[in-house]
């Protein structure tokens, strides 16, 4: 991260930014310690955060998860611990155990739910949650709710027709709604360049007549300000504005997924130069506001909320057999 004005003319936050950096930590190690268990064969699939963090942390911290209602993707672990999903909770539903917020057990890991959370949840088929969360915007303009939604996606999913419907729908009726496109270049195996003809995502925000922003992903600061921004526009009643974070994905797509068949060690390295959590926490210590000391410091308590958390969900309970049609099948009430 370059050094430059901190939060155009805003006061200096720190503990807003150690927090920040936390969420960062926290979710990189929680996603570390779900392959470690996914190579164990104690957990059938992964499906990761790693690299696009800085992302992530930017617009979930720009949010106010009391009034605000998101409709996050399968990457959005760190989005999630923001709005107050715990990691024991995250592990519960990695672990398909029965207290899992997101679905009991039912959905596959990484589907998150958590409606006290202002969690909506979502399926399989990408770009859904996007209308989903146009109908969460729409909502909250007619009832006059106080918040705004915010959904999630990679930038291959914006191909599909619930994009293009759910933004210009949101755009023409002026809705309370932040798209945030996490750009890592790929979608499973295909390039960018293979699923668009426009370089910026945000590009396609001028089809809407609204703005397209593009943000660095692993300067979660730059994330921040372009969402509060997009906030509050939307709070002031102008309608949505699409955010492409550029970012870059560290792991396969997921745990069933080789990728050294389609992008090379090189690029990969070259890109974790990038490294949203190295960058920051490099930059805290430039700004002295951070040393070793407070590193080891967090890495400990980070240590322990995982094995805490994994511990915890090892030992939950599994859905009881007998259930295993309840939400499948309508079932008259008595
Ligand atoms: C409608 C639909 N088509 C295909 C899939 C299979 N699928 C799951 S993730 C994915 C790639 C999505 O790429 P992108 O939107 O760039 O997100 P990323 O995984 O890169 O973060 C695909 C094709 C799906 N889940 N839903
Ligand atoms: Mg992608």
């Amino acid at each position: 991260m370059a050094q430059r004005e901190l939060l155009s003319g805003l006061p200096v936050d720190w503990q807003k930014l150690k927090t920040m950096y936390y969420y960062m930590v926290l979710s990189r190690k929680l996603d570390e310690r779900m392959w470690i268990l996914n190579r164990q064969g104690k957990a059938s699939f992964v499906i990761s955060c790693q690299g696009q963090e800085g992302a992530q942390v930017g617009v979930a911290l720009a949010m106010d998860p009391s009034v605000d209602w998101i409709t996050p993707y399968y990457r959005d672990l760190a989005v999630v611990l923001v709005f107050g999903m715990t990691p024991r909770e995250v592990m519960l539903g990695f672990l398909a155990k029965r207290d899992d917020p997101s679905s009991g057990g039912r959905q596959m890991p990484a589907h998150y739910g958590h409606r006290a959370k202002h969690i909506m949840t979502g399926s399989s088929p990408v770009t859904t949650q996007v209308a989903h969360a146009a109908g969460l915007a729409l909502t909250m303009k007619l009832r006059g709710l106080p918040g705004i939604a915010a959904s999630f996606l990679g930038e291959g999913s914006t191909s599909q027709g619930e994009f293009h419907e759910s933004l210009n729908f949101a755009a023409v009726h002026k809705l309370p709604l932040i798209v945030v496109v996490e750009n890592n270049g790929y979608a499973i195996s295909v390039p960018q360049i293979h699923q668009m003809a426009v370089v910026n995502v945000a590009d396609k925000a001028s089809g809407y007549g609204i703005p397209g922003v593009v943000v660095q992903g692993s300067d979660p600061l730059a994330v921040y300000e372009a969402t509060m921004a997009a906030r509050e526009r939307a709070l002031r009643g102008e309608g949505p504005t699409l955010i492409e974070a550029k970012t870059y994905r560290y792991t396969p797509h997921s745990s069933d997924d080789d990728d050294k068949t389609y992008r090379s060690r090189g690029e990969l390295m070259r890109e974790k130069a990038d490294d949203p959590i190295v960058v920051f926490r490099n930059w805290l210590m430039t700004q002295k506001q951070w040393d070793d000391q407070q590193e080891n410091t967090l890495l400990k308590k980070v240590r322990e909320v995982v094995d805490d958390a994994t511990d915890y969900a090892e030992q939950a309970p599994y859905p009881d057999p007998s259930t295993l049609m309840d939400h499948v099948y309508y079932s008259p009430r008595a």
